[in-house]
């Protein structure tokens, strides 16, 4: 290739590539948003922690993103990594699942043996110990079940497959509004949910709250 034609292949290989990488660009940006790029690892212990805080506490991550097996979120009520492949954590999207929304919103602390109350910052990246299922049957020191006739606000349903606090207890049509991390499309927020009367579902609690 002489340098004149040389000279005009370069334009050409340069803007195929701009293309090429537009695409690439392009195409990661549907997905992947990295959210979790900017989050952190803060936190501290505390104590005599009520479940009106809790409530106020899980309130901020409504209306944010889910991510399953994600851990953080900030709080512009807008879902900054929406349409992410679901069921892979490696998306590393905006937003707590419904287990790691539970675990933190209850205050819990990553060693189970540990029942003492922890405040994680909403942009800490954590999702604790537990899964949907163990807190359907109460593992961990912090955690019980409790009859699901007797739930009331803050207390949680939880299945095999999925858990939803109880934002306002409704006993007497079982149609409770719930605060849950539901699934990717549809991200964290507060919904009326029959959780109360669904077999699938158990009453599960954290216990030592302040009141
Ligand atoms: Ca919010
Ligand atoms: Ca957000
Ligand atoms: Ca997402």
């Amino acid at each position: 290739m002489t340098n004149r034609k040389l000279l005009g292949f370069l334009p050409g290989l340069v803007a195929g590539l701009t293309v090429a990488a537009a695409l690439l660009a392009g195409g990661a940006s549907a997905y992947h948003t990295n959210f979790q790029a900017s989050c952190n690892n803060e936190y501290f212990n505390t104590s005599d922690v009520y479940r009106s805080q809790a409530r106020s506490y899980a309130e901020q991550g409504a209306w944010e993103g889910y991510q399953w097996g994600g851990g953080c979120w900030n709080n512009n009520d807008v879902d900054d990594s929406p349409g992410d492949p679901p069921q892979d954590p490696n998306t590393r999207g905006e937003g707590p699942d419904c287990s790691g929304f539970t675990f933190k919103a209850w205050y819990e602390r990553s060693d189970t043996s540990d029942a003492g109350f922890r405040y994680h910052y909403r942009m800490q990246n954590t999702h604790g110990p537990y899964v949907a299922e163990s807190f359907k049957y109460g593992a961990g020191a912090p955690n019980t079940t409790v009859a699901k006739a007797n739930a009331i606000m803050m207390d949680a349903f939880a299945s095999a497959y999925h858990i939803g606090m109880v934002y306002q207890a409704n006993t007497a049509y079982n149609t409770d509004r719930i605060i849950e991390a539901k699934c990717e499309a549809c991200g964290t927020g507060i919904w009326s949910r029959t959780y109360r009367g669904n077999p699938d579902y158990g009453g599960a609690r954290r216990v030592g709250w302040a009141g």
